[in-house]
């Protein structure tokens, strides 16, 4: 299959459903054989990015790597699944800019939803002071004014936010 490479962008808070999204998608798509490839902001700061932190400055320079990566599979015609939370919408759009097949998709969950879920505690432990610079607690999100998709995790289902995620990628030609 000659497939059109693309990168797929999900964006949002913490607990906001990014990775959930993104492994479901991934599933359809490789029960549809399709060449892919995900970049989970969690995994990719255990290597590629290893050592940074949390400061815009790192944040930046975080996504901007991720960026890179994602922009040389997706030259090569694989879709690529990005999860970060990639608070920033300046870096963000310079992605886009050097990607060039990118599509954003804007996981959206109200801070209060997501801190309700707070799956691995880090909400609390930001709230007590323990952890400094945690995005939407003291450290701020920028939403995607304009996203591809937006998939609002605390009004539909899971298939509901892939079903989306699907139909834009066969809209414009992707699949
Ligand atoms: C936000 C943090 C922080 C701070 C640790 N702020 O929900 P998680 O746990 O599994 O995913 C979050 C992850 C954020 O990494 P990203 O690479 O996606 O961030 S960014 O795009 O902003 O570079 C969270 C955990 O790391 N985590 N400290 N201070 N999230």
């Amino acid at each position: 299959m000659n497939q059109r490479g693309v990168t797929i962008w999900f964006t949002g808070l913490s607990g906001a459903g990014k990775t959930t999204i993104t492994q479901a998608l991934a599933k359809t798509l490789q029960e549809k054989e399709c060449k892919l490839e995900v970049l989970d902001g969690d995994i990719v700061r255990q290597n590629l990015t290893k050592g940074l932190g949390f400061s815009k400055e790192d944040r930046d320079e975080n996504i901007r790597r991720i960026g890179f990566v994602s922009h040389l599979l997706t030259r090569n015609g694989v879709i690529v699944l990005v999860s970060a939370i990639s608070p920033y919408r300046a870096i963000r759009e310079e992605v886009r800019q050097k990607v060039g097949d990118f599509l954003e998709v804007y996981v959206n969950a109200p801070l209060a939803t997501c801190e309700e879920r707070d799956v691995k505690g880090l909400y609390k432990r930001a709230r007590a002071g323990e952890i400094l610079g945690f995005t939407g607690i003291d450290d701020p999100y920028e939403p995607p004014l304009n996203p591809e998709v937006e998939c609002r995790t605390d009004q539909e289902e899971l298939s509901e936010s892939v079903t989306k995620v699907l139909q834009k990628l066969e809209e414009l030609g992707y699949l």
